[in-house]
């Protein structure tokens, strides 16, 4: 493993986040220094033409990540769920939830949130809840701000290789690896019990559950086209659990997608 280039983006709009303005988007990568300039140009213009609007506010934080302290992590395998509405979508999110081992009265809540706007505010956070997957309560320090999880990427030959082997399935986008990789990170801290997630982007109504024990699953129906609301709840069993060292886990430890899954090929089991 090499020293890498952690690269992050958060965008808003009626100010910075820090005084009030509405979260637009935010990326992540962690790159080599040979492609440092071009990942920096190709954010700012992913975060100048986002769907939800042109942003006043964009922070671009670039630091290095040294090799000593990058986790290789695999990814996750995916599969899809068949929903066929977004009622269908809740409740299926709700059932893989619960099976994986949160509990049917913390899964609702978290839909619920995700549903009518997370923040006290009532619209969307500009990171993620930490919800307690028994008792359905929320941990994170600050509502309005959430957690993010950053400072993970793909190894570029594993995502290749992942790349060919998903093209059948249709599912080959930025979006979608992008989810995986963070997925993958969150759910590979032994307290996280499992994530939820759907886009607070208006056209974007997939969504996801994801777990180690399940993989990453897909859920095509998780809102309406148009609606803004969306987020990210990380459920967790809260037996030995350290709030602050968890989030330090998320935020600060740098993780790299270096393997495919169990079964996806043989001969790529550990390309870094
Ligand atoms: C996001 O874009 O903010 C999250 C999207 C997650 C779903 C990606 C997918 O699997 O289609």
């Amino acid at each position: 493993m090499e020293d890498l280039y952690s690269v992050r983006m958060r965008s808003a709009k009626g100010g910075s986040h820090e005084h009030g303005g509405e979260h637009i988007s935010g990326a992540e990568r962690l790159v080599h220094r040979d492609v440092l300039s071009a990942v920096v140009m190709e954010m700012m213009e992913r975060a100048l033409q986002h769907e939800k609007g042109q942003p006043d506010f964009i922070n671009l934080t670039v630091e290095l990540a040294e090799a000593a302290i990058i986790r290789g992590l695999q990814a996750l395998p995916a599969d899809t769920l068949p929903a066929k509405n977004v009622e269908e979508g809740h409740q299926l999110a709700v059932d893989a939830l619960t099976e994986i081992g949160v509990s049917t009265y913390a899964a609702r809540q978290a839909v619920q949130l995700l549903k009518t706007g997370p923040s006290p505010k009532g619209g969307v956070m500009r990171g993620a809840i930490i919800m307690d997957a028994e008792t359905g309560k929320r941990l994170e320090p600050d509502q309005h701000r959430g957690v993010r999880a950053t400072k993970i990427d793909w190894a570029p030959e594993t995502l290749m290789h992942w790349g060919d082997a998903v093209s059948q399935l249709g599912f080959n986008r930025p979006r979608v690896w992008e989810a995986i990789a963070l997925a993958a990170k969150v759910v590979n801290h032994p307290c996280t019990v499992a994530e939820l997630c759907w886009s607070d982007d208006p056209g974007y109504v997939t969504g996801y559950v994801a777990s180690l024990k399940r993989g990453y699953l897909r859920i095509p129906h998780l809102k309406k086209p148009g609606d803004p609301l969306g987020g990210r709840v990380f459920f967790v069993r809260t037996t030995d659990f350290n709030l602050a060292a968890y989030i330090e886990y998320l935020e600060q430890t740098p993780a790299i997608i270096n393997r495919l899954p169990d079964g996806m090929t043989k001969k790529e089991a550990d390309l870094l």
